[in-house]
């Protein structure tokens, strides 16, 4: 249904949101930073699906030409942050933009998903210019611990060798990661505020080391 379909020009609009995006959260952390604050985000990433994820996506879901558009996570930025409470603060300043609207939420942190995974998704409609006029883009935007993303980029990798089917004891230790990866980000948020003071110090250190 879609072998004749124009793929790049499709996929350009999304591109550009992606761009944006990241130039934008990037520009967020840059402001805390010279400001010698304690930047809630500590890095970003983007991507546009993969053709063969999106068509996979779409026969599973059932969109079709017509409806292809409605699909969420074409554009993708992903936030990550240091500790769970930076999540929070992440996303009120989501929700405080004047950017884009917030369309919805999904909470895999209070609601951990049957793999093990856990992330804040937050689906918005983006607003861009193109040279053919005004489009509103859909996105998410994950945003994650450190520690999140670690176990999520292994289980991705090993769903992605697997055909989607992880063998038993593969999947057994998985669990049992994910469970590490929880504890690790909790144990971490019981020493935030060291941690946090430690690095400002580093940082400014490092300012000053660089001045020279
Ligand atoms: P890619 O980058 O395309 O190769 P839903 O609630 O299912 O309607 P949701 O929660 O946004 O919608 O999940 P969906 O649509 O299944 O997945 C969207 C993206 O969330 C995934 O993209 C992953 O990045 C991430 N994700 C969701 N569930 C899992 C999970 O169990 N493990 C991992 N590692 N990531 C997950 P794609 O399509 O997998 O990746």
């Amino acid at each position: 249904m879609l072998m004749s379909f124009n793929w790049e020009e499709f996929l350009d609009p999304y591109v550009q949101t992606v761009g944006e995006l990241k130039i934008k959260f990037r520009g967020v952390r840059k402001q805390y930073l010279k400001k010698g604050a304690y930047s809630p985000i500590e890095f970003v990433t983007g991507r546009v699906k993969r053709r063969d994820s999106i068509l996979k996506k779409a026969r599973k879901r059932g969109y079709t030409r017509d409806t292809i558009s409605e699909m969420e996570d074409i554009a993708g930025v992903r936030v990550m942050v240091q500790f769970v409470e930076d999540i929070w603060e992440v996303l009120e300043l989501l929700r405080k933009r004047s950017d884009f609207k917030i369309i919805e939420e999904r909470d895999y942190i209070n609601n951990q998903k049957v793999s093990g995974y856990r992330s804040y998704h937050v689906v918005i409609q983006y607003p861009i210019d193109t040279i053919d006029g005004f489009r509103v883009i859909n996105a998410e935007i994950q945003i994650r611990t450190l520690a999140m993303n670690f176990w999520a980029t292994i289980e991705h990798s090993l769903n992605y060798k697997y055909g989607g089917v992880i063998p038993s004891a593969v999947k057994e230790r998985l669990t049992n990661a994910a469970r590490e990866a929880a504890s690790l980000d909790a144990e971490m948020s019981l020493i935030r505020g060291e941690i946090q003071e430690a690095q400002l110090l580093f940082d400014g250190l490092q300012a000053r080391a660089d001045l020279k």
